[in-house]
């Protein structure tokens, strides 16, 4: 697929019960129940594993929440992840974008940050985003945040040795927003730890389900995908003006053998 147009590959970290597959299954649901807003479902090559993934929400159209709303990620290859895809429309000029998101169990960045295995990451190279799912609640915890923080900062010190220059731009995807909310000292303190490796993420707070009737089930997520498409989108927009400085006669001619 990635030969015949431009996907934009997002590589998905974060721990167990962080949220990343939830981010995922709300999504689709959202794109293929047209709530996204400004955008509209356009195709997806692997509707089975996102039904797969969002199985345990399917009664979320009802209201009353399961359980377990996502099924915990397994990995056919340990070593390969395998990506869902998502073509979305964008409403205001038709533009489509293809996602490749890859579905990752949080055991590989826990490997990732305890031990530096990176084997597994090495498709973050062709990555033009990375989220880092965080879930909000212990952002929150007095007793949790410290450590939370600590290990941003060492996913943040090992993705940057990894990757070097070539690191994507960082969204940090806070769910269980209807939760938790996530304070301004708090983004600060992390914005501080991530820049010790010189890294700078986008906090977008999100509540991929939500147990909270102040908040819908996927807030947040329409301005993750914004943030996701955004650059890339309005940077192709500008192609380059060759306007001719001194020499108009040698541009006309060059423009006419081209
Ligand atoms: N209420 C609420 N539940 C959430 C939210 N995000 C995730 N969950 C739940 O948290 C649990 C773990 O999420 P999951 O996506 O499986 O975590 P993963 O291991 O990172 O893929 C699941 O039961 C989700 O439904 C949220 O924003 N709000
Ligand atoms: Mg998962």
């Amino acid at each position: 697929m990635m030969s015949g147009k431009y996907v934009t590959v997002v590589g998905i970290l974060g721990y167990p019960e962080s949220g990343k597959t939830a981010c995922l299954a709300s999504l689709y649901l959202l794109a293929s129940n047209d709530r996204l807003t400004g955008w509209s479902y356009a195709d997806s090559c692997s509707l089975m594993a996102f039904e797969e993934i969002s199985r345990g929400a399917r009664r979320w159209n009802g209201g009353e929440l399961p359980d377990q709303m996502t099924v915990h990620t397994e990995m056919a290859d340990d070593r390969q992840p395998g990506f869902l895809h998502l073509r979305l429309k964008r409403d205001a000029d038709g533009r489509c974008v293809d996602l490749a998101l890859p579905d990752l169990p949080g055991e590989w960045t826990k490997d990732l940050v305890a031990t530096s295995r990176a084997d597994r990451f090495d498709f973050l190279r062709a990555a033009d985003v990375l989220w880092v799912v965080v879930d909000g609640r212990t952002l929150q915890s007095v007793e949790l945040r410290q450590g939370v923080i600590s290990r941003l900062g060492q996913l943040a010190g090992r993705l940057r040795a990894m990757l070097g220059e070539a690191l994507p731009r960082m969204l940090l995807a806070v769910t269980h927003r209807d939760q938790a909310e996530i304070s301004s000292p708090v983004i600060e303190r992390i914005r501080a730890e991530l820049w010790k490796h010189e890294v700078v993420a986008t906090v977008a707070p999100v509540a991929p389900f939500s147990d909270n009737a102040e908040f819908e089930p996927g807030s947040g997520l329409v301005d993750l995908i914004n943030e996701t498409v955004a650059q890339q989108l309005e940077a192709s927009r500008f192609w380059p003006v060759t306007e001719p400085e001194s020499d108009e006669r040698a541009y006309l001619s060059h423009r006419r053998s081209q």
